[in-house]
């Protein structure tokens, strides 16, 4: 057999026996299920990351709650038991304060000025605060305007709010946005629906996917559209991890996330006309033009709480303020 053969054959039996090079994995959480809008962006994340890093690299999503509340998957990604994961900001102002400040009351009028301040340096400076807590903030991406539902009764003005048992989530700014409005506010981890069910509360607050997604319609009879905050999720990964990667990794991960979130934002967008018809159909009793004013000017004294004066808080609630004329 000539040399060459004989090399050949050495090659050709040396890649045989290779195992082909496992793909690094990567965990990523949510605590909702698919087709929710953190399963989108995740999904979307997935795909983009297998392709782009030549499969390289292979996202592992964990979902439904598997991993625990919102609270737990951020504290998994702080320790680096998992590397990313997509979460709705509420939760995050316990580890970092001043990011309560996007969620802040009526602060967005609509997608558009979401969109240019929350992609523009103004939201970098948010992503970037996350830092203090240990998270690479990538990306936000969008839950959608939240909207008040209850079973007490029609909710049209701010003073129909008094006394609701209304379950929030586990954030600081949250809970004192409701007893702001007088509401009877208790933090609660996601899903809630026997706590609905079973009565133990009256009420909850998100945006019209959730309703349709999580079967709201069947035990909660009354939605009033308020549109108070803007819910964003934010795209994280514990960040020793993210920083330990190659440069060019960095990049991949940071630009597929982003092209994620756009993707992920005109879909839920798209579908917002027929969650509200179907949820009209399915019998809920929607008032579509409920007195905001009347809710604006009651959370209007909140920029002067305590919480907005320390000056991290401040000082982005501000350039947010501004931001957003
Ligand atoms: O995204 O906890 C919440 O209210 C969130 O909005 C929920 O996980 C759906």
């Amino acid at each position: 057999m000539k040399f060459s053969k004989i090399l050949i054959l050495v090659i050709a039996a040396i890649c045989f026996t290779l195992p082909a090079m496992a793909a690094t994995q990567v965990q990523l959480a949510v605590v909702t299920k698919p087709g929710s809008a953190q399963y989108v962006a995740a999904e979307k994340f997935a795909e983009l990351i297998k392709e782009r890093s030549k499969g390289e690299y292979n996202i592992k999503l964990y979902h439904s709650g598997s991993l625990g509340k919102e609270t737990e998957i951020l504290q998994q990604v702080q320790l680096g038991a998992i590397q990313m994961a997509i979460v709705t900001l509420g939760p995050f102002d316990t580890f970092v304060p001043e990011i309560k400040a996007v969620a802040f009351p009526f602060l967005f009028k609509d997608y558009e000025t979401a969109d240019r301040v929350l992609d523009g340096p103004v939201g970098q400076e948010a992503l970037d605060s996350l830092a203090q807590a240990g998270f690479k903030g990538l990306q936000f991406s969008e839950n959608g305007f939240r909207n008040l539902s209850n079973n007490r009764g029609a909710i049209h003005s701010a003073k129909d709010v008094k006394g609701l048992k209304l379950r929030v989530m586990q954030s600081t700014f949250h809970k004192e946005l409701w007893h702001t409005l007088d509401a009877n506010p208790t933090p609660m981890g996601w899903p809630i629906y026997s706590e609905l069910q079973q009565g133990t509360i009256d009420g909850q607050e998100n945006p019209l996917w959730v309703f349709e997604e999580y079967k709201l319609y069947e035990v909660q009879k009354y939605l009033a559209l308020t549109g108070h905050v803007y819910s964003v999720h934010i795209d994280i990964a514990n960040l020793q991890w993210f920083e330990s990667l190659p440069e060019k990794t960095q990049a991949i991960f940071q630009t597929a996330m982003r092209d994620a979130a756009i993707y992920q934002r005109k879909v839920n967008r798209k579908k917002e006309a027929q969650y509200l018809a179907s949820l009209k159909e399915k019998g809920m009793i929607v008032d579509e033009h409920p007195d905001i004013d009347s809710f604006r000017t009651k959370v209007a004294p909140m920029k002067e709480m305590d919480m907005y004066k320390e000056p991290k808080t401040r000082a982005l609630l501000t350039k947010l303020l501004n931001a957003t004329q």
